[in-house]
């Protein structure tokens, strides 16, 4: 059952779809104060939810900030990260409450950091609240996954893997990337195409110079099956004869400064205005650049730097150049460094800034600070409205590295820039369940970590993990050691662990497809498939996928294997060495299981099967119809596959789902 309460006049979002009647304040559960809520948490209570966030599965025992931030440095002390994600599962004994702080603005969520019993939800004067009530954390999510609306879908290619950089910086480039899989016997279905493939890092231009032959690179990778995926940036250079920028200036379709002036950042291209993405005409007109790249065989697209990142701002630089000079000569002391320091670093992403630029949202002028969190959303529906006029039948691969829950429904995210550290692959596992309760279901962390310096294992270990996520990247930061699969010498078990990915395809896509058309966990924790199971609620470091397999990866450097908790029989499948063996049956309860580099571990759940394909180079090769059943136990249930084209937009449960039989 869904609740709204509402406090003050919020902003509207558009995060729910059918937003219901307001109730009456007297039946709400939490105790409402000057500028949010708060709520009494029994000791055993998980919180789970908040999306895209640093630590834990269960949240508890940290405060969080909903304010779309780039921060390619974060780390467990980290409180917002590139999506606002304000849904909340308070999952207690006998009692399951989800909670959706509907607001554009910044919110607060103390969970038990200030007190352990504590949650406090700090969030202004204007919000909508929705209350979830059910008896299982599984049917709360399904609710407000009902309530947000159905999560888009890409096409099926994008399930298979994809390598990236900043930047590869030719077309030569891209072909030799291809090549190096290809002769090594890695899968590979896209390349992407990072900044430097524009001219001048222009939105919608393409650099003639080292990709003079754009157009016929799109082709000829098309015959290789590599579909090559550019990113778009949120800033439009300011530039004379660029007609992007022309065009916007003239319209007025930028955002504003307190004076009417296009508001001025700096960004990659230098100078930079920012579209205004909430004004409707500059949103469809934004969006109808994606045409150009549309136009010349490109079929799929990354937006970053959406939250929107500021490098800085010209009136800002101005401040910061001025006061500088006030420190020449100075002695500067330990305070006075520090203030000096922090001068210079305080340009970028700046409060102030995003307190100086204004929006024409629904015909009224809204300052940004107020909006925030909706930038990045409504950037990419601005692009995934254009594909939906423009090429109405076909799947278009789009995401985001900013969000907003409703955004889920036009595209999935990236889980922006993490490090080459083992805690971040852990972190990647953490988040994916809960992104899945918001919404977000097409999505995957830079494989092998984005900032800093990959090792071999740490790739291997990472892949391990990443080929049962929907987006499976492998993606790195300039400067940084190379980390394509085949630059390593243990070409075989980069090939074992990818072929895995491959065989796996059939049960993956059929998983997701139903997580999206009946709004359920693709990802689970091990509490929402066993609530009462008071061992299995606290583990964080395995997974249910789907609901027939369950994975524990390894996550430490150097361990060959690691303790894994049993919440019932399992039988053990190990991809080892380019075949499928069949292993260990595991008893509920604890046992170390060995899982050597290299080798893919799953665990089937007793009762239960796991379709696997013979695999394939690209996703296209694969014959999902060719199908092997694995099991555990003698009694199994029968398995609903979906399968449709993957290209075209005719989801449907009736149609496309078959029952598969164990002999
Ligand atoms: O400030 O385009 O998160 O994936 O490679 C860095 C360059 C801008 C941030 C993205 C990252 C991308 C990088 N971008």
């Amino acid at each position: 059952m869904v609740k709204r309460f509402r406090f003050g006049a919020p902003i509207e979002t558009e995060a729910v779809l059918e937003k219901g009647a307001q109730q009456d304040k007297q039946q709400l559960s939490l105790v409402q104060t000057a500028d949010g809520l708060e709520y009494e948490m029994p000791d055993d209570m998980i919180v789970y939810g908040l999306g895209e966030n640093t630590r834990g599965i269960n949240k508890r025992g940290w405060i969080y900030v909903s304010n779309c931030t780039d921060n390619p440095h974060h780390n467990e002390g980290t409180r917002s990260l590139y999506g606002a994600h304000n849904f909340l599962l308070l999952s207690g004994e006998g009692q399951q409450l989800g909670l959706f702080i509907d607001t554009p603005a910044k919110v607060t969520f103390d969970i038990g950091y200030s007190r352990y019993n504590l949650l406090r939800i700090t969030a202004g004067q204007d919000y909508d609240l929705y209350v979830i009530e059910g008896s299982t954390p599984a049917q709360v999510v399904q609710e407000f996954r009902q309530l947000i609306g159905r999560s888009y879908i890409p096409p099926k290619w994008a399930f298979g893997y994809g390598q990236s950089r900043w930047s590869y910086l030719s077309s030569d480039e891209v072909r030799e990337v291809v090549r190096g899989h290809r002769e090594k016997g890695l899968p590979l279905d896209s390349v992407y195409l990072d900044i430097d493939y524009m001219e001048r890092y222009k939105d919608f231009t393409v650099d003639r110079e080292q990709f003079a032959d754009f157009e016929q690179l799109v082709s000829e990778m098309k015959q290789e099956h590599i579909h090559l995926v550019p990113i778009i940036d949120a800033g439009v250079k300011v530039e004379e004869g660029y007609d992007v920028y022309e065009e916007g200036e003239k319209e007025g379709y930028f955002c504003k400064d307190e004076e009417g002036n296009d508001f001025i950042v700096g960004v990659w291209p230098g100078r930079c205005c920012f579209p205004d993405m909430l004004n409707d005409k500059a949103r469809a007109w934004f969006g109808n650049k994606y045409k150009v790249l549309l136009d010349k065989g490109i079929d799929g697209f990354w937006n970053d730097m959406n939250e929107p990142a500021v490098f800085y701002s010209e009136k800002r630089l101005k401040k910061v150049f001025e006061k500088l000079q006030d420190y020449q000569g100075q002695n500067l002391d330990v305070n006075t460094f520090f203030e000096f320091q922090a001068l210079a670093a305080g340009v970028s992403n700046n409060e102030e800034d995003y307190r100086s630029f204004y929006h024409n949202y629904r015909g009224e002028k809204i300052r940004h600070d107020k909006v925030h969190n909706l930038f990045g959303y409504y950037m990419t529906r601005s692009a995934s409205e254009a594909f939906e006029r423009l090429e109405p039948e076909k799947r278009i691969l789009m995401y985001s590295r900013s969000s907003y829950i409703g955004m889920h429904r036009y595209a999935g995210i990236w889980q922006g820039d993490n490090l080459s550290w083992w805690s971040h692959l852990l972190m990647n596992l953490k988040m994916m369940p809960s992104l899945n309760m918001c919404g977000f279901l097409y999505t995957g962390a830079d494989i092998g970590g984005f900032g800093g310096d990959a090792t071999e294992d740490l790739v291997i270990r990472w892949l391990s993990f990443g080929v049962f996520t929907p987006l499976l990247r492998n993606h790195a930061a300039r400067g940084t050691r190379q980390q394509e699969a085949y630059r390593f010498p243990r070409t075989n078990l980069f090939q074992n662990v990818l072929t895995a990915r491959y065989c796996m395809l059939p049960y993956l896509y059929s998983e997701f497809m139903k997580a999206a058309l009946r709004s359920t966990m693709m990802f689970s924790p091990l509490g929402f498939v066993y609530p009462s199971d008071q061992t299995a609620r606290q583990v964080e470091d395995q997974l249910f996928v789907g609901e027939n397999i369950m994975i524990a990866p390894v996550y430490e450097q150097n361990a060959s294997g690691r303790t894994v908790y049993f919440p019932e029989t399992m039988k053990l499948l190990r991809f080892h060495d380019g075949g499928v063996l069949e292993g260990s049956v595991y008893e509920k309860g604890w046992a170390y299981v060995e899982m050597p580099l290299g080798d893919v571990c799953v665990f089937i759940r007793d009762g239960y099967l796991l379709p696997l394909a013979k695999g394939g180079s690209h996703v296209a090769e694969v014959d999902f119809e060719d199908l092997r059943l694995y099991t555990c136990g003698s009694d199994v249930k029968s398995y609903e596959y979906y399968m449709d084209d993957g290209e075209t937009k005719d989801y449907s449960l009736d149609k496309y789902i078959r029952i598969l039989k164990a002999e």
